[in-house]
Order: structure tokens, then sequence, then C-alpha cells
């Protein structure tokens, strides 16, 4: 832990001035907000996790053309591990702001886990899609499959078979070079837009198009706060930036 992260107990003066009288507020997130959960990100020195995997490879509908029991392999460990992962202070945090009763808050995530949702909080918008929400990669369908408990990473797995044409089960989730679901983006981008505060945590902000969502408030005037430990694609666009971790400053800005 650095110095700075050891000692957060106050909020920075100029993100507490936007925070506190913000009525709509809209939580752009990404990988570095599950990242005190113990789901790891996708760019940060891991040690043992991605160092196995490129997700920039596996995440692709080229990979599962290639090689769907070596994707399905790697996303029935990333379940297992999300399954097994508690929300951390973070969720709860955004959680309880957006129960608050005088405050809009709104949550787009790129994060294709659960953990907002098990921490009480509605999701506006999934704009990667969802990890448990299967589907059939051949027919379309919706598929009530699970993924197999999966406790180390392993090679090959059968993704299971549509119960309907036979096809293989799929992860519900938006691949490299596939179409975002349109309503979760449309809706988040509005919300963006519409919001008196955008506040963008854990995300390297290099991943297109939710990486315009930021650029899309600013553009229309509404300030953008960026929590995150590391200067990020974001942080250019940002009229605050707090380094500081999720987990730490959320609790600490909504406390
Ligand atoms: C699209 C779901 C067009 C899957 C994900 C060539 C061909 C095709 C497309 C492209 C191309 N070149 C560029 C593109 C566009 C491409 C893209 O942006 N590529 C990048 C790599 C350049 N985008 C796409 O392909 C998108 N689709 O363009 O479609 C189209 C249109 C019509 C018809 C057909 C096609 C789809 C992109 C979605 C990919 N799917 N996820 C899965 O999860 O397996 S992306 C995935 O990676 C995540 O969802 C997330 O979006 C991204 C990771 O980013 P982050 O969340 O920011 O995580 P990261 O690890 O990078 O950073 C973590 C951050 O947290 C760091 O800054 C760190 O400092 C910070 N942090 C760490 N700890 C903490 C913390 N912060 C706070 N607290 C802490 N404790």
């Amino acid at each position: 832990m650095t110095d700075q992260q050891d000692v957060i107990q106050d909020v920075p003066e100029a993100v507490a001035a936007l925070a506190v009288p913000a009525r709509r507020v809209c939580v752009l997130t990404g990988a570095g907000m599950s990242a005190e959960s113990g789901v790891p990100t996708f760019r940060d020195v891991q040690v043992g996790l991605w160092e196995h995997f490129d997700p920039g490879e596996l995440a692709t509908p080229e990979a599962w053309e290639r090689n769907p029991e070596q994707v399905w392999a790697w996303y029935s460990w990333r379940a297992t591990l999300v399954r097994r992962a508690q929300p951390n202070a973070g969720h709860v945090a955004i959680a309880r702001w957006q129960q608050l009763p005088d405050v809009d808050l709104t949550i787009a995530t790129q994060n294709v886990d659960d953990l907002h949702e098990r921490a009480g909080a509605r999701v506006l918008a999934h704009v990667h899609g969802g990890l448990f929400d299967l589907r059939c990669s051949a027919c379309g369908r919706a598929s009530e499959e699970t993924y197999p408990e999966v406790t180390e990473p392993v090679a090959l797995l059968e993704p299971p078979e549509c119960g309907v044409c036979g096809g293989p089960v799929r992860p519900g989730v938006v691949w490299f070079g596939e179409a975002l679901p349109e309503d979760d983006f449309d809706a988040a981008a509005e919300a963006a837009r519409s919001a008196d505060l955008v506040l963008v945590v854990g995300t390297s902000g290099l991943v297109y198009p939710a990486a315009t969502l930021p650029h899309l408030a600013g553009a229309r005037g509404v300030p953008v706060v960026e929590i995150n430990p590391r200067e990020s694609g974001i942080t250019e666009a940002a009229d605050e930036v707090w380094r500081a971790p999720a987990g730490e400053a959320l609790p600490a800005l909504v406390s």
C-alpha cells in the first residue's frame, strides 16, 4: 500500500465540491471496481491469473470458432472466481448512495460480473453483457445452463449443448469485434449526458466505444471525476482525478 492509500480518510475538496451537491449521478465502472473483490483486471500486472491467458485473444468470436472448449474453460474459471468473490466496500457504497432519497444514481458498467447487483445496486447498463447470461451460439436462445466449478485454470472444457438446437452454449458477453447491446449503450450514453456528475471508477479507458462515455458527458459540460490509483485513458477527460482505490475512496465519499 502506498502512503497515500494508507491514509485515505477524507475526500479531496474539489471532488467533494462536485459530489456532495450532485443529484443526478452517473457511475461508469470498469474492472478496477471489482479488483478489491479479488476479480483480476485485464491489464494490471497479475501474478498467476492472466499470465496464461490473453483476453484480447480469448474474448473474441474467432477464438470461439477456433476452440470453443478453451474459451468455455476460461469463462468457467472466471465464473467460479466471480461466484466465490464478494462485493467490496466500493460496490456497497455505490449501492448505498443509490438508495439516498434525493439522489438519482445510475450505474453503467463494462464489467460482466454481478457484484454491483449482489451489493444491492440496480445496474442501468451492462455495456459488455453479462457473464451469467448464457445463450446458444447457434440459435441465440437463452440457456438455463451454468458453468461448471473450475477452481484452477484448465485448458479445455466442452461447452454445454443448447436444449433446443444442440448448438454450443456461449457466455452472454460482448467479445472484441462484436457490437455492443444497443439499448444498454444508448441508455448509458443518455445517463452520462444528462447527469450533473459522472464518476468514472476503475477503468483504463482503452476499450471503445465504452471509453467514449465520459467524453460524451464532458462535451455537455457535465463534470467528470475519475477514481483510479493510476493514470488512464480517461484522465485527460476528467475535471477532477482522485488517485485512490475504489474500495477506499467510495466509502469515504458516501459516508
Ligand atoms: C466494437 C466482455 C464494432 C468480455 C469486453 C479491431 C477490430 C474490431 C474492433 C476493434 C479493433 N480495434 C479496436 C476495436 C474496437 C474494440 C476495442 O476497443 N479494442 C481495444 C482493445 C482497442 N472494441 C470492440 O471490439 C467493441 N466492439 O467495436 O464493435 C462493431 C459494430 C457493429 C457491428 C460489429 C462490430 C467490443 C469491446 C468489448 C469487449 N469485451 N468485455 C469479457 O469480459 O471477457 S472488454 C473488457 O476489457 C472489459 O469489459 C473492459 O471493457 C475492458 C477492460 O478494461 P477495464 O475495465 O478498464 O479494465 P483494465 O484492466 O483495462 O483496467 C483496470 C483499471 O482499473 C486500471 O486503470 C487500473 O489502474 C484500475 N484499478 C486497478 N485496481 C483498482 C483500480 N481502480 C480503482 N480501484 C482499484 N482497486
